[in-house]
């Protein structure tokens, strides 16, 4: 009830401020748009940056924008699509934090005539008509990326065995599944390698502090040569704890996903091995889509950035090897 009010208070305001009395034809300008736009969280500094890449460009576009923080909670993302189906806005964004479980309030949303856009993570529906378009990276590729430097790097060794270990974000999200399989697609048939665990690290600096302390105590300073992890938050967080380690494993190689600026200077220092990139500045495409649409033009039900990764084999003197 109370966000519903918040909400309502929010549109009003809005409303007032761009001097129009209920919803006008789209088209006319920018300031008769409202995107209802559902953030899944701020657990990372990919998702801060992503947050305020919608922010500018709405602004940007002139839309109003109305914003809701699901804190990582589902339940809390459905609660906000359904309120922006009662406002009935223009557009609903979201980025689902997982993958099931949003036939139903998808459903209501397209009863009510509202297209979806579908930001940074997919959906798993039998239903593809419950989604206009999807904005946001190939995890899959981002994946074999990460599979591809490691047997680039261990034929550069001439390493005979190495041993994995693995890192993963929020289960059951796309970027978590699709990073992993991406990458055994690549490494799982080659005999040098190993994953010897899989750990949950939530995408969380905290959790990959967390999961590298238990992975030393379980595997002890030698018991493994690779970390891939999911992302950067989590990576930087191992690697705090592995810079306090005493003996802590001197050539150990670490890949991580996002390519966000503390992760890659820690590259440049020599600390981290490989940065697949993960661009989290995904407003403007999602802007100028939620434009197309209410033009009335044909939108791709797909779009994904290019990418690529910067590695210890760059010259990483190269001003483009940057972080965001
Ligand atoms: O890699 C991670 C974030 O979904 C691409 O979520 C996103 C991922 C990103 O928390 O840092």
């Amino acid at each position: 009830m109370r966000k519903g009010l918040a909400l309502g208070l929010a549109l009003l305001l809005l409303l007032g401020l761009t001097g129009c009395a209920g919803k006008q034809e789209p088209e006319k300008d920018g300031a008769s748009i409202v995107v209802g736009f559902s953030q899944l969280g701020a657990e990372s500094s990919w998702r801060i940056a992503n947050t305020a890449s919608m922010e500018q460009a709405a602004k940007d576009f002139g839309y109003g924008l109305m914003m809701e923080n699901a804190n990582q909670k589902q339940e809390k993302q459905i609660d906000a699509i359904r309120s922006f189906i009662a406002y009935q806005v223009d557009v609903i964004v979201f980025s689902p934090i997982v993958e099931t479980g949003w036939d139903n309030v998808l459903t209501e949303a397209k009863q009510a005539g509202i297209p979806v856009i579908l930001m940074d993570r997919m959906i798993e529906t039998a239903d593809d008509s419950l989604y206009t378009a999807y904005v946001g990276a190939d995890f899959y590729a981002e994946g074999r990326r990460a599979g591809e430097y490691l047997i680039r790097k261990a034929d550069a060794l001439g390493a005979e065995q190495m041993r994995i270990v693995e890192i993963c974000g929020t289960p059951e999200s796309t970027p978590m599944r699709d990073r992993q399989k991406g990458f055994m697609d690549v490494i799982g048939q080659d005999e040098r390698f190993t994953v010897i665990d899989s750990v949950d690290g939530d995408f969380l600096r905290s959790k990959g502090e967390e999961c590298m302390r238990d992975l030393l105590a379980k595997y002890g300073n030698d018991g493994f040569d690779v970390v891939y992890s999911h992302n950067d938050s989590m990576t930087l967080g191992a690697l705090d704890v592995l810079e306090k380690t005493q003996d802590a494993p001197k050539d150990l190689i670490l890949i991580t996903v996002d390519g966000e600026k503390e992760a890659v200077d820690a590259l440049k220092a020599g600390k981290i091995n490989c940065v697949v990139q993960c661009t989290p500045n995904l407003g403007t495409s999602v802007m100028e889509l939620v434009r197309d649409m209410k033009a009335g033009k044909e939108v791709p039900k797909v779009y994904h950035p290019n990418e690529g990764a910067f590695t210890d084999f760059d010259d990483l003197t190269d001003p483009a090897v940057e972080g965001f």
